[in-house]
């Protein structure tokens, strides 16, 4: 059996939880707080970076989430979520890589900015915009005029880089540029396996109040 360790409202997770659900595939859900259960000796042998998400296979564990989407389509490659054409393949592979290595750290500030974290002066907003725009004309010419980012069905590409932005006008980063997007996270927002991993409200506010009291904790 299956078994995902996750925190269910971070992107990082939810993106396997997402691809178990588009698989059709049943595992059991262990949801973590990070509010110190990450360090616990028996998390620590699962992963020793404290990271979640971690997917146990029965002996078998791993984390890196995109160690994991990568093994969960060879193990289980019906429905597939990655094209066979090497030009798609490896497009896939680039949207999965610049969401978590451009985009991410471009919309950190924001990020944030949005838990209370830090307020961020004008230069330093103008700074992440900027960074932002080139990752989302990027993907703007990439989905044209299709349903999906790599063709007409969904790819990893669209479960990766999809999380990540459908985020982006909740932390102040407007999409209302970026008409193919828009339209894109608004198909990608119908489909159940998004409706039933959404993070909730009061998930967020609890995420919030864990880590203010653990960055309280470190300034005492
Ligand atoms: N590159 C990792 C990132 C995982 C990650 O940063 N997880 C964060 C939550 S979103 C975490 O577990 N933080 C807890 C900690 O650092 O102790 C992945 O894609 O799986």
């Amino acid at each position: 059996m299956l078994k995902l360790y996750h925190l269910p409202i971070s992107f990082n997770s939810r993106r396997v939880w997402i691809t178990l659900l588009e698989k059709g595939l049943s595992f059991e859900s262990v949801p973590m707080k990070l509010n110190g259960d990450q360090l616990t000796p028996e998390f620590l042998a699962l992963n020793p970076f404290h990271h979640i998400p971690v997917l146990v296979d029965d002996r078998f564990s791993l984390f890196e989430s995109l160690a994991i989407l990568d093994y969960l389509e060879a193990k289980y490659p019906h429905p597939s979520l990655v094209p066979s054409d090497p030009q798609k393949l490896g497009t896939v592979k680039m949207i999965n890589l610049v969401t978590l290595n451009e985009l991410l750290p471009a919309i950190t500030p924001f990020l944030r900015q949005s838990m209370g974290f830090i307020t961020l002066d004008e230069s330093a907003k103008n700074k992440a915009q900027e960074k932002t725009a080139t990752v989302l004309n990027l993907f703007e010419k990439t989905i044209g005029d299709r349903s999906y980012l790599v063709g007409q069905t969904l790819t990893l590409a669209d479960i990766v880089a999809g999380t990540l932005v459908e985020l982006l006008p909740q932390i102040g980063l407007s999409l209302s540029a970026y008409p193919q997007l828009t339209a894109w996270i608004e198909q990608l927002s119908q489909r159940p396996s998004w409706q039933e991993t959404e993070p909730q409200p009061e998930q967020i506010a609890e995420f919030q109040e864990t880590m203010k009291k653990m960055m309280d904790q470190r300034v005492s």
